[in-house]
């Protein structure tokens, strides 16, 4: 909106053409997701404890975990007004890949917020129906699929690091796979989020590695120097980004150890539905399986773990997600909180590093 109100008048006053530079309004879209959370952290964590919206713990769980009954959710909300907010100020909203984001991280935290309210308002421990949960989920990305797969200017070619040759044109089957990726990394997300600013870390340097990948995506003399696929339109994501950085940011300085305040599944699932999201519109999908290798070893573990339990009737974890082992191991909680933080940035950078590399 701002972009949009204050550009046009570079002709008068010169010193507003610097709204015309994403750079300038990513950092800008930081600053304000960072100070909206600052300004609603405090008054949402009283509001969510007034009205008794306070976490149920299992008591199956790590035993640490039981002094963190009534500890306030839903703190997501504060997340999705900040990245709302600061994305429309900030971005140019005739740029339709600016919606496809925002639809899928708004949908998929409508959804995580029903669940929620079943769960912690109504008191039903079912929360919303697997079967509506993960439904609400397909439909979303899979409109979104088929958005991208109609936009001019977008190929459903599916790139692979390392190997600039191989770039295999997917056609009707790209519908499919972002439909996969966006529900995945949202499930992912979801798993990740069982220790204070686990999940918030990992998707704080995720966030950033692709707010550099948009940048650089789209603007054509970079993607043409990196060999990576230019989609013109793309750079506007760098903002929407930045808004995900800095709404993140300012939510950990709530959910650092120890937590005043979860997200719930109102901000895992949006969160995650975001970062697959930008993956694919940026064409960068398969590196989301490197930046994002803390939210995949999270899910594996799941999947390793009921497999082995199925099939041989042993567990491979002490118990699964991978952090309730380390927990039950005996490590102390921040230890493997900032262990996954260290884990997902050298993850990030190796993934930045593949730019030059194809
Ligand atoms: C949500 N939710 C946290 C909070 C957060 C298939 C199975 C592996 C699923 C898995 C599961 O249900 N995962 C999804 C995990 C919960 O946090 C809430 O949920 C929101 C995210 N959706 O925002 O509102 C608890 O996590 C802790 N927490 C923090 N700090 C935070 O900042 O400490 C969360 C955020 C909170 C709090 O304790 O109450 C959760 O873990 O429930 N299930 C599991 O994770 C369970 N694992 C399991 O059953 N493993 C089995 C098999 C089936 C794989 C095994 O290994 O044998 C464990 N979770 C719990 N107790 N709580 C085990 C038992």
């Amino acid at each position: 909106m701002l972009y949009h109100l204050l550009y046009p008048l570079h002709t008068e006053f010169s010193f507003l053409n610097v709204f015309r530079y994403i750079t300038f309004r990513t950092v800008l879209s930081a600053l304000t997701a960072l100070l909206v959370s600052f300004i609603l952290g405090p008054w949402l964590i009283r509001k969510l404890g007034d009205m008794q919206i306070g976490q149920q713990v299992r008591d199956d769980g790590p035993q640490t975990h039981l002094k963190k009954q009534g500890t306030p959710t839903m703190g997501g909300t504060m997340i999705l007004f900040a990245i709302g907010i600061s994305t429309l100020l900030w971005s140019d909203l005739k740029n339709r890949y600016v919606w496809f984001v925002l639809m899928v991280t708004i949908g998929f935290g409508i959804i995580g917020f029903i669940d929620d309210y079943l769960k912690v308002v109504k008191k039903n421990p079912e929360g919303l129906w697997p079967r509506y949960k993960m439904g609400g989920q397909l439909v979303v990305s899979a409109v979104v699929a088929i958005f991208l797969y109609y936009q001019p200017n977008y190929n459903t070619t599916l790139v692979f690091p390392f190997f600039k040759g191989l770039a295999p044109d997917l056609g009707w089957f790209y519908i499919p796979l972002v439909v996969f990726i966006i529900v995945g990394t949202s499930n992912a997300v979801n798993l990740t989020d069982g220790l204070d600013g686990l999940a918030i870390g990992p998707v704080m340097t995720a966030s950033v590695t692709y707010l550099l990948f948009s940048y650089l995506t789209g603007n054509v003399k970079i993607a043409n120097y990196l060999q990576i696929q230019y989609v013109p339109g793309v750079g506007e994501l760098a903002i929407f980004c930045g808004a995900m950085f800095g709404a993140s940011l300012g939510f950990l300085w709530f959910n650092a150890y120890p937590a005043q305040v979860f997200m719930g599944d109102v901000g895992s699932l949006a969160l995650g539905g975001a970062l697959g999201t930008v993956a694919v519109i940026t064409k960068q999908e398969i590196l989301l399986a490197i930046v994002g290798g803390i939210f995949v070893m999270e899910a594996f573990s799941v999947i390793f773990q009921v497999g082995s339990f199925k099939l041989r009737g042993k567990r491979i974890f002490k118990m699964a997600p991978i952090h309730h082992h380390f927990e039950l191991k005996g490590w102390a909680e921040p230890k493997i909180i900032v262990r996954f933080w260290i884990i997902s940035i050298i993850l990030a950078l190796v993934a930045i590093s593949t730019l030059k590399l194809r």
